[in-house]
């Protein structure tokens, strides 16, 4: 009895040695295992603004096209009288351009209408359009990062932005990108203190939620 003991605690000690061996071996030969990425952890839809400035880099490198910009754009404020608005509101995008926009307090979204039917989610008026809305972004004060939201531009179509959250389309909070001469930024935000409902979209879609340090950020309009 006691032998046979004694010959599987030299079994095991056997086996662990040979796996410690061969795990030895296969960190060896593969260094270049890749690690599991800890970015991302419980937020799966969240990534840097990384892919933004890598894309600036690389057009820049590319030389004969302009070089693509990322435009910053700040949602709210936590000032009570600037606290509806996004700054700037009425901007011209190039393709390549990336919007990035900033959100502050207190909880906001970017969503995207028609003209004709400002405070409502584009896809009601038209189907196959693709969507802007980046959700619900709850922001508390002195929060040591700010979530970002990118939106590539690939054309130079007007596009017409509101915020989904309570009244805040109707009270204003709406911008405009290319807006065309005849459907101006002014005439766009007219048009929603007229609306009769502020409708979010459904998921979140066309660009990508992040998040960058709170110094990186633009200060909010005070
Ligand atoms: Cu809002």
């Amino acid at each position: 009895m006691r032998f046979n003991s004694v010959a599987l605690l030299t079994a095991l000690a056997a086996g662990f040695f040979s796996q410690a061996t061969f795990a030895s071996e296969i960190s060896n030969r593969s260094p270049a295992a890749p690690a599991a990425p800890d970015a991302g952890k419980g937020a799966g839809s969240k990534t840097s603004s990384s892919a933004a400035a890598a894309k600036t880099t690389a057009a820049a490198g590319a030389g004969t096209p302009p070089a693509s910009k990322i435009i910053k754009i700040v949602v709210g404020s936590p000032d009570r009288n600037k606290s509806l608005v996004f700054t700037p509101n009425d901007i011209k995008a190039a393709p390549g351009d990336v919007l990035q926009f900033q959100f502050s307090m207190i909880n906001h979204t970017v969503t995207q209408s028609t003209f004709a039917n400002p405070c409502m989610p584009i896809a009601g008026s038209e189907p196959n359009a693709a969507e802007i809305h980046s959700g619900f972004v709850p922001v508390g004060a002195n929060q040591t990062t700010v979530t970002t939201f990118e939106v590539p531009i690939n054309n130079t179509q007007p596009m017409y932005l509101y915020c989904a959250q309570g009244p805040h389309c109707m009270l204003g909070m709406v911008m405009t990108v290319n807006a065309a001469a005849n459907q101006s930024f002014a005439e766009y935000k007219a048009a929603a203190a007229k609306a009769t409902a502020n409708v979010p979209a459904t998921t979140v879609k066309g660009g990508v939620l992040g998040s960058i340090p709170a110094a990186d950020a633009v200060p909010p309009p005070q």
